[in-house]
């Protein structure tokens, strides 16, 4: 077993009685109630998952087991050379909520170099989609395809212990986290650099490995680094963490329930934002003749998009109530590395003129920036300017918290997700009642 592996079931062990007393002795509690609004509306605000890897503050944004976004990447160990924390030790602190030291990010590396071969097959499966399937529905068709290695669904067939689910959990997560970052490469040289490959370097990180079976130079192993972290958790509610959870909890193994995760991902309301924004800004681009707008030209722009029924990509937010932290991370990322870039100057305009339209329009409850808004500038930036790709890289990083999120969900014993649902003529009812 690795330090990890060890420190994990220490803290699992450690955490248990705290859900089981809760569950037990306090099940009754209320902690919210739900409205008519609410259950026609997306469950929005509705108290009714738990997890302790990280919470959404509506004002603040996220925390990363209790940590903001500059605290996490002020507190990991860099490894020399690197401007920006590896993957592996925001890993390690991700699951076990410990700042790592440099060995034990180390560890990780060496753990996930061990399990990192993917299976030939997968590339065959590839291959034998039509080269323009969507990069999302090829990512998920990988992971799908690799649910015959499920230490889970095995060890399950054999009568595994209860008190065990956690530790298969732990197992598939740890090999297919390893294997993502050269899915994703694969994907993106087949359809994109004229199915030229570039095998993993076994020396590299996470995030390096991946920059370098992309074949772009430093410092998009950096870039690839604070990508992955970023975009790796956002608590339990959004489309793609909750997908996991939900399929996970029938204990379907983690394949099924991270690809079933990614699909959801997939969305243009979710994860496709960040491409879409990337669209939506060439398209405005395109009508100008290749020009950058004025600021009015630019406004003329967005309200043709709104008064068209569509929606702003990359901003409004279902939680967050001000601008991303996520946003704003890759935003000073921008301000020093590619000050005078013309997408990173436009998408700074849009920060300026988009929120006063999206209240002036009235609709959205919240008309700040997402980490969408931004992310696609820096791929566009260092290479990348293929946008139907870059919800793969939101995939990869979103890989780290959804399958953390389902390692705990079985190591503190949570239960098939099955909520209640109810007729529009009970709704009437209740609304008639008062
Ligand atoms: N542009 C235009 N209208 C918007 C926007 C926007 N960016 N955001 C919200 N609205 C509308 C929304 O469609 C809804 O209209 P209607 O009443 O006609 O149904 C109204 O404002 C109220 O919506 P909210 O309660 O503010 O937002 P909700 O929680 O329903 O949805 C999003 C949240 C994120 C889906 C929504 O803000 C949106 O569609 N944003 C654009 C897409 C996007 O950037 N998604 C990425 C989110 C982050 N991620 O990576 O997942
Ligand atoms: C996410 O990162 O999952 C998005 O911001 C969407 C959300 O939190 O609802």
């Amino acid at each position: 077993t690795t330090a990890l592996k060890a420190k994990l079931f220490e803290k699992i062990e450690a955490f248990r009685p705290r859900t089981q007393k809760l569950n037990k002795e306090f099940g009754n509690v209320v902690i919210d109630s739900v409205n008519i609004g609410q259950a026609i509306g997306g469950a929005r605000d509705v108290r009714c998952l738990v997890t302790d890897i990280s919470y959404l503050d509506p004002q603040e944004g996220i925390r990363f087991r209790g940590k903001t976004i500059p605290e996490t990447f002020a507190a990991l160990p860099r490894k020399a050379g690197f401007e920006q924390p590896t993957v592996e030790s925001f890993f390690y602190f991700l699951l076990t909520g410990d700042v790592p030291t440099a060995e034990q990010a180390l560890e990780v590396e060496a753990d996930w170099r061990s399990r990192a071969e993917v299976p030939a097959y997968v590339f065959d499966v590839l291959r034998a989609m039509p080269r323009d399937t969507h990069p999302m529905t090829m990512f998920s068709t990988a992971v799908l395809a690799m649910q015959r290695e499920s230490v889970f669904a095995h060890r399950y067939a054999e009568g595994m212990k209860k008190t065990d689910y956690w530790d298969a959990t732990y197992e598939d997560a740890m090999n297919l986290l390893a294997k993502l970052p050269h899915i994703a490469a694969y994907i993106y040289r087949m359809k994109y650099k004229g199915d030229t490959h570039i095998e993993p370097d076994a020396k590299l990180d996470f995030g390096g490995n991946f920059a370098h079976m992309m074949g772009i130079a430093k410092p998009y192993d950096d870039v690839s680094r604070m990508y992955f972290i970023l975009h790796s958790d956002h608590e339990s509610g959004n489309v793609s963490a909750h997908t996991t959870h939900l399929v996970a909890s029938a204990l379907s193994d983690p394949y099924y329930a991270f690809s079933a995760g990614l699909n959801g991902l997939a969305g243009p309301l979710h994860g496709l934002a960040n491409q879409e924004v990337l669209g939506w800004i060439q398209n405005v681009m395109k009508k100008l003749g290749g020009k950058i707008p004025t600021e009015e030209e630019l406004k003329a722009f967005l309200w043709d998009t709104l008064k068209g029924g569509q929606v702003i990509p990359g901003y409004g937010h279902a939680v967050l109530r001000k601008t991303d932290p996520r946003y704003t991370a890759q935003m000073e990322y921008c301000q020093k590395h590619l000050p005078d870039d013309p997408l990173f100057k436009l998408v700074n305009m849009i920060y300026k003129v988009a929120p006063g339209v999206l209240t002036e329009h009235g609709k959205t409850k919240n008309p700040w920036p997402n980490v969408d808004a931004q992310s696609g500038v820096i791929q566009w930036y260092y290479g990348v300017r293929e946008w139907d790709f870059y919800t793969v890289e939101f995939g990869v990083g979103r890989a780290l918290g959804v399958l953390a999120n389902i390692v705990w969900d079985r190591g503190l014993g949570y239960a098939i997700e099955r909520p209640k649902s109810v007729t529009t003529a009970m709704l009437e009812q209740w609304a008639a009642a008062g």
